[in-house]
C-alpha cells in the first residue's frame, strides 16, 4: 500500500491550550517551521490554517519553501472558531454581517488554495451551533450554515469541501455533531446539483461522537463523501489528539482495513497536538504506528482478514484478534 501522509503545519506551533495559555514552546516563523516538517521522512504533505499561517502576504514565500522540498499543500483550513468575531456563529450566524465575512473568508482561502494547488478545503464548523437553550431560532441556524456552505462550494467549484464533524468544542452544542449529521448537509447540497462537498473524518472527533470509526469510514464512503482523514487518538471526552492507535488499537488496525476495502486513496492527514513534545518525532511515530500496523494487516493477510468478516462469527474473529496482535 502506498500512503501519502499529511500534517498540520500547526502541528509545530508552540502548544498553547487552556491551561498553558502561552504554550511550551517559542512561536517561529512559517518558514522556519516548514523546515522542521521537511524533516520529517515520510512526510509528503502540510495543511495550513487561512489566514493565521498562510495568506496573501506570505503565500508566495510559502509556495518556494514547500517546492524547494518538494512537499505538497494539501488542504487550507479557514480559522472560522478561533477568533472573537466567531464568538456567536460564522457560517450559520445570525448576524448576517458575521456569517458574510465568514464566507468572504472561505472564498479567500479557496483563492490561497488554488494558489498552492491544494484540492481540499477543511471547514471545521467548530462555532456553527449554539451556547444555551433557548436562545436561537434552529431553523434559521440551519438554513445560514447549509446556504454558507453552497455559496463556498459553488465558488470552489473545483476544491473538494471537506466538513470535520465534532459534537461540541468550543461551541456547547454544534450542528454537525456526528457524520450523520454532516451527510444530512451533504446529501442535501448533492439533491441540488452540488457534488464536491464531503467529510473530513477526525478519529478523536468520531470517537466523541460514539462511533466505531471503520464503520464510519464505510457509512461516509456510500456517498463517494470521505474527502480527507486526520488520524490521531482520544482516551474518553478530551481531544487532546494523541498518537493514532495509541489508545484505540484494535479499532485502528480495522479502519485500515477498511480504508483499503472502500479503495479510500486520498491523504492520511495527521492531526495531532505535541503539547511539550518535540513535533517533529511525534509525527514520526505517528506514522511508524501506521505504518507498522499495515504490515501486520499485511502479514495477516488481506484475504485473510476478509474471509474472518464474511464468516460474521465472533467466535473466529477472536482468533483473528489475537493473530492480530502476535499471538498465533
Ligand atoms: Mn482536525
Amino acid at each position: 500500500m502506498d500512503i501519502k501522509f499529511s500534517t498540520g503545519i500547526w502541528v509545530f506551533g508552540t502548544g498553547v491550550e487552556r491551561f498553558a495559555p502561552i504554550g511550551y514552546k517559542p512561536a517561529k516563523p512559517i518558514v522556519e517551521l516548514i523546515d522542521e516538517a521537511a524533516k520529517v521522512e515520510d512526510l509528503d504533505g502540510l495543511e495550513f490554517h487561512y489566514p493565521t499561517e498562510v495568506n496573501e502576504d506570505n503565500v508566495k514565500i510559502v509556495k518556494d519553501s514547500l517546492s524547494r522540498y518538494n512537499i505538497k499543500a494539501v488542504a487550507i483550513a479557514p480559522v472560522l472558531s478561533q477568533e472573537a468575531q466567531w464568538a456567536r456563529g460564522a457560517l450559520s450566524a445570525l448576524n448576517e454581517d458575521t456569517r458574510r465575512r465568514a464566507v468572504e473568508r472561505c472564498k479567500k482561502a479557496i483563492d490561497i488554495a488554488r494558489e498552492l494547488g491544494a484540492e481540499i478545503l477543511i471547514i471545521w464548523p467548530g462555532r456553527e451551533g449554539f451556547d444555551f437553550p433557548f436562545t436561537t431560532d434552529y431553523r434559521k441556524l440551519w438554513n445560514n450554515y447549509v446556504s454558507s456552505i453552497k455559496e463556498i462550494a459553488e465558488y470552489g467549484s473545483d476544491i473538494k469541501i471537506a466538513l470535520e464533524y465534532k459534537i461540541e468544542d468550543p461551541s456547547s452544542y454544534l450542528l454537525h455533531g456526528s457524520a450523520a449529521r454532516a451527510l444530512t448537509t451533504i446529501l442535501e447540497l448533492k439533491m441540488q446539483g452540488i457534488k464536491n462537498v464531503g467529510i473530513n473524518v477526525e478519529f478523536a472527533h468520531a470517537k466523541l461522537a460514539k462511533e466505531y470509526v471503520p464503520e464510519t469510514i464505510v457509512l461516509i464512503s456510500r456517498y463517494n463523501a470521505l474527502y480527507h482523514l486526520h488520524l490521531n487518538d482520544i482516551f474518553t471526552e478530551v481531544d487532546l489528539d494523541l498518537f493514532p492507535a495509541s489508545v484505540h488499537l484494535l479499532e485502528f488496525m480495522e479502519l485500515l482495513y477498511w480504508l483499503r476495502e472502500v479503495n479510500y486513496n486520498g491523504w492520511y492527514g495527521l492531526d495531532l497536538f505535541p503539547r511539550y513534545l518535540d513535533a517533529a518525532e511525534m509525527i514520526r511515530q505517528s506514522i511508524a504506528n501506521i505504518k507498522a500496523l499495515i504490515k501486520i494487516l499485511e502479514k495477516v493477510g488481506w484475504e485473510k482478514i476478509k474471509k474472518t468478516i464474511d464468516m460474521n462469527n465472533p467466535i473466529e474473529s477472536q482468533k483473528l484478534l489475537r493473530e492480530l496482535l502476535g499471538f498465533s
